[in-house]
């Protein structure tokens, strides 16, 4: 059953669950995630930033840390010693967008980088151990106009790489032939528009099988005959956003799917006990940044009030992107 008065939006309790979560260096969580600690603190602080709460990160320990994590060759690692990946290279960059501090890199150095992982058929390799996936062409792509570097690689060669991974069914998989996948859609489709290209995308075939991935709980799934999970709500309605098609889904559905996933925690006498706060996959599960995030941000696509507006391309705030592109003009 449905608490009363659960479809409220719990943004105190989320903001105060990613802040600790940042701050608690002896959790499990915090060496388990260690790998990918730069994606983490951009789910972190983007959320925050739709909460309107970033400024309860510390900026300068944050930027500091991630420029720690950049390679001479000018890719990031996940963290301080680890290799340069091109996933972790855009989270890094994401973050400094978000704290202006964009400036502080080379960005020739970074350019050359996401250059030198560009294949002769236009794809790239995430790093130099050669796995190529339609992630890396986003990553490589969003990168680089955060920078405004794209003329670094062949963009139109990416663009034709991206749409020789679409399907029958409109979607697009990670490499040419491989099945439809919601986050992979989200990737080919913020690739193709990054490009300039979003003629090459069938919309209204590829909309048609996003709006199809609702599920009777109100949330999506990634594909046919798999369940719903939150972070579905930013993988497909990106997409759709980028497309034009929010309507052809019931976001009222979605959003209240969503908003079930919160961690409430239960009030014991005067204290809200220690599991408040955070969004799961699903309705009573551990909640996690990454889900926090994502929930946050499709709500954000939805113009739930008390957010502020998501850039369904970029995963960055509207006015992030406002602010670069003025920027970007002004020859910054
Ligand atoms: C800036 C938002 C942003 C992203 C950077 C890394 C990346 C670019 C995009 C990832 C896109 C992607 C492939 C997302 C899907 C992640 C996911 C939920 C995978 C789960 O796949 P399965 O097969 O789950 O385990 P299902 O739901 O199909 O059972
Ligand atoms: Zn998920």
């Amino acid at each position: 059953m449905v608490h009363p008065g659960r479809r409220e939006l719990l943004g105190d309790l989320h903001a105060s669950y990613i802040t600790a979560f940042s701050e608690n260096k002896t959790s499990f969580e915090f060496y388990a995630t260690e790998h990918f600690r730069v994606s983490g603190v951009y789910w972190g602080l983007s959320a925050l930033h739709l909460l309107g709460q970033a400024d309860r990160l510390d900026r300068t320990s944050i930027v500091a840390w991630v420029l720690s994590c950049q390679h001479e060759g000018g890719g990031f690692g996940g963290s301080e010693r680890h290799d340069a990946h091109l996933l972790y290279t855009l989270s890094a960059l994401q973050i400094l967008a978000l704290y202006d501090e964009l400036h502080r890199v080379d960005a020739d150095a970074v350019a050359r980088y996401v250059a030198s992982l560009q294949q002769p058929d236009g794809s790239f390799w995430g790093d130099l151990w050669g796995e190529t996936d339609t992630r890396f062409s986003y990553c490589a792509l969003s990168a680089l106009w955060l920078l405004n570097r794209l003329d670094a690689v062949d963009v139109q060669a990416a663009a034709r790489y991206v749409a020789s991974c679409k399907n029958f069914d409109g979607g697009f998989g990670c490499t040419p032939g491989n099945e439809s996948h919601a986050g992979q859609v989200f990737t080919c489709v913020a690739a193709l528009d990054i490009a300039g290209r979003l003629d090459l995308v069938d919309a209204d075939l590829l909309c048609w099988w996003l709006c199809e991935r609702q599920t009777k709980s109100g949330g999506l799934n990634g594909r046919p005959e798999k369940l719903q999970d939150v972070c579905y709500s930013w993988w497909c309605l990106s997409a759709l956003s980028i497309l034009g098609r929010l309507h052809w889904i019931d976001q009222q559905a979605l959003a209240d799917f969503i908003l079930e996933c919160q961690a409430r925690g239960v009030q014991l006498w005067a204290h809200a006990d220690e599991e408040a706060g955070g969004i799961s996959d699903r309705p009573e599960d551990q909640v996690d940044v990454y889900h926090t995030f994502f929930g946050i941000a499709g709500l954000s696509l939805m113009g739930r009030a008390g957010l502020q507006p998501i850039d369904p391309t970029f995963a960055l705030p509207v006015e992030v992107m406002q602010r670069l592109r003025q920027q970007h003009q002004q020859g910054q």
